[in-house]
């Protein structure tokens, strides 16, 4: 498959690899201690998280993340789906800011987080109140911004089965939650074939 990755590919890699640029421990354990726990979000979350630069607020929200003293990144990916919601408020909610606010500002983490979401709102459109994908426009996401992350679902047939996997109310639409499904999956992927060796 030619081409560079899609923002949304980079992005995804950037929320796998910036947990393992700080994450220290043995291959398959490793896991965020405080201080680099305040550094990923210091570097890494700066434009996003602006509340918690400070060491007490960045402790406090560790507590509120880890079961032991550190972060493992399953705890990582559970602070990842908070600040898309933030972002999903601020940029994409009609009382938001506009995405384009954003543009160029922020670390690939940042940037990342910003694509996840703004990649499914590129294609969504509304029904009934929320912003969904029906099958053409989940294809098109597919396509376009998924072709080298997901080479196996890129004609018509796979794409369709795909999409009724994630489709769990079975409404032939999918919801953003859904689509979390799909973004949840392709960076285990990623956790696992790049990282957990
Ligand atoms: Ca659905």
């Amino acid at each position: 498959m030619a081409g560079k990755d899609s923002e949304l590919e980079k992005g995804l890699h950037a929320i796998v690899g910036s947990f393992y640029k700080y994450a220290k421990g043995p291959p398959g354990a490793q896991a965020l201690d405080q201080a680099a726990f305040q550094k990923l979000l210091s570097n890494e979350l700066s434009h996003q998280l602006t509340e918690v630069q400070g060491t007490e607020a960045g402790k406090e929200l560790l507590k509120s993340y880890a079961d032991k003293k550190v972060v493992s990144f399953e705890e990582y990916w559970k602070l990842v789906p908070f600040v898309c919601q933030t972002i999903r408020c601020n940029n994409y909610s009609k009382a938001g800011r506009k995405p384009a606010e954003m543009a160029g500002k922020g670390s690939e983490l940042e940037q990342g987080l910003h694509a996840v979401v703004g990649s499914f709102y590129k294609y969504a459109k509304e029904k009934g109140g929320a912003q969904v994908l029906d099958q053409a426009a989940f294809q098109k996401l597919l396509n376009n911004e998924l072709s080298h992350q997901l080479t196996d679902v890129q004609s018509t047939e796979a794409g369709k089965e795909l999409f009724k996997k994630l489709d769990t109310d079975k409404k032939q639409l999918l919801s953003f939650e859904e689509y979390w499904e799909l973004v949840a999956y392709i960076c285990q992927t990623i956790q696992r074939y790049s990282y957990s060796k």
